[in-house]
């Protein structure tokens, strides 16, 4: 599962990357610097493992981790193959979430590809680009659908009523994301498209420091232009930040933060929202060798969550046996969880939580 960085050419996408993980990219004040997307393995903050690492005292904490691709900018006729567009356009579709960066800060020396700072314009840009793709996409699957359903074909005549409604509302300027289909026709037919709309999205404002914690002018205009998205909106100083982050010093970067207002770096919390996005989550394994973060998707069962340490625990998945995180803090260890009677067994059908701290037996 992987979230990608999408934007107008030079709003400071690799600059983002770059706060987030330790894979430098190479940011640079002219549009179209990155060609090549970059990809960064980055580590999902959460102050749940240094308490696992306080009652445990393992050998070592290895925390969850997701997958961040710095894509390249994307320009009006991008769908037309203007700018490299289509091959850009490949690689968002790669993804699974998209984090739209929208540049809200004023910077006479700092190119804007349009002239001008005008977040709500650029996200339209985006947006129809992104839509004109799938309009694209939608089109051809309906040239292709299209004999069959006229030769009276029942389930090719319910996907081309499900993609004339897509390709409809495309061309009105409305994402996939924002339609509603029933469960069925969602699995059966938009899924399988790979609609770019379709990926979920965030809006991450890029502002100068002094309005790290307040956002501006700009942000309120975002957050009035995307009310009806439900997604969410977050106000990073990408510049500042991506500066704090070059320093190797803990406290020093945490002097730095305070100065602008923040007790943890928006990037951390961004991090943790793209981890949402994908719609995933974390369970732990607490052992004296290892306390370590694992990522599961959200409704994942037992025998899945144990397939992602290895597909054998996953084949020979016998039980688990299951501690909450709060009672794991509440009583202080395994040992007292179970005197207290607290520790669950669970079997083939256990849906995961977050934050269970799992066992697993099972079989080889
Ligand atoms: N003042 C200011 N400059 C920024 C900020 N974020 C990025 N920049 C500058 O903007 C320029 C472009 O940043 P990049 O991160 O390379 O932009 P990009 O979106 O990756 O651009 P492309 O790869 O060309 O699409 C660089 O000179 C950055 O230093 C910011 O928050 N404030
Ligand atoms: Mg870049």
């Amino acid at each position: 599962m992987k979230a990608g960085i999408v934007g107008l050419p030079n709003v400071g996408k690799s600059t983002l990357f770059n706060c987030l993980s330790n894979a430098k990219a190479q940011s640079a004040n002219f549009p179209f610097c990155t060609i090549e997307p970059n990809i960064g393995v980055v580590n999902v903050p959460d102050p749940r493992l240094q308490k696992l690492e306080e009652l445990v005292n393992p050998e070592r904490v290895l925390p969850a981790t997701v997958e961040i691709v710095d894509i390249a900018g994307l320009v009006k006729g991008a769908s037309k193959g203007e700018g490299l567009g289509n091959q850009f356009l490949a690689n968002i579709r790669e993804t699974d979430a998209i984090l739209h960066v929208l540049r809200c800060f004023d910077n006479d020396n700092i190119v804007h590809v349009d002239g001008n700072v005008n977040p709500i314009r650029d996200k339209e840009t985006i947006d129809m680009e992104l839509q004109l793709k799938d309009l694209e996409t939608a089109d051809k699957k309906l040239e292709k659908v299209k004999r069959a359903a006229k030769t009276g074909n029942k389930e090719a005549q319910k996907e081309e009523a499900v993609l004339l409604k897509i390709k409809q509302n495309l061309e009105a300027g409305i994402s996939v994301r924002a339609l509603e289909f029933s469960e069925e026709d969602y699995e059966e037919f938009v899924k399988p498209s790979q609609f770019i709309t379709d990926k979920p999205v965030m809006y991450v404002c890029n502002v100068d420091e002094g309005a790290a914690t307040t956002g501006n002018a700009y942000v309120d205009k975002v957050r009035e232009a995307v009310k009806d998205e439900n997604a969410e909106v977050l106000v990073l100083a990408v510049g500042t930040e991506a500066d704090i982050n070059e320093l190797d010093d803990y406290e020093e970067r945490q002097m730095f933060l305070a100065d602008i207002g923040l007790d943890e770096p928006g990037s951390a919390k961004l991090i943790r929202s793209a981890y949402k996005l994908l719609k995933q989550q974390t369970y732990f394994t607490a052992g004296v060798k290892e306390v370590r973060a694992w990522t599961v998707n959200i409704g994942a069962t037992g025998p899945q969550a144990a397939g992602v340490i290895h597909t054998d625990f996953e084949k020979g998945f016998i039980r688990a046996e299951v501690i909450a995180y709060n009672d794991f803090v509440e009583f202080g260890s395994e040992a007292k969880v179970k005197e207290a009677g607290k520790m669950r067994v669970e079997g083939k059908n256990y849906i995961v939580k977050d934050g269970d701290v799992m066992h697993f037996l099972f079989n080889v």
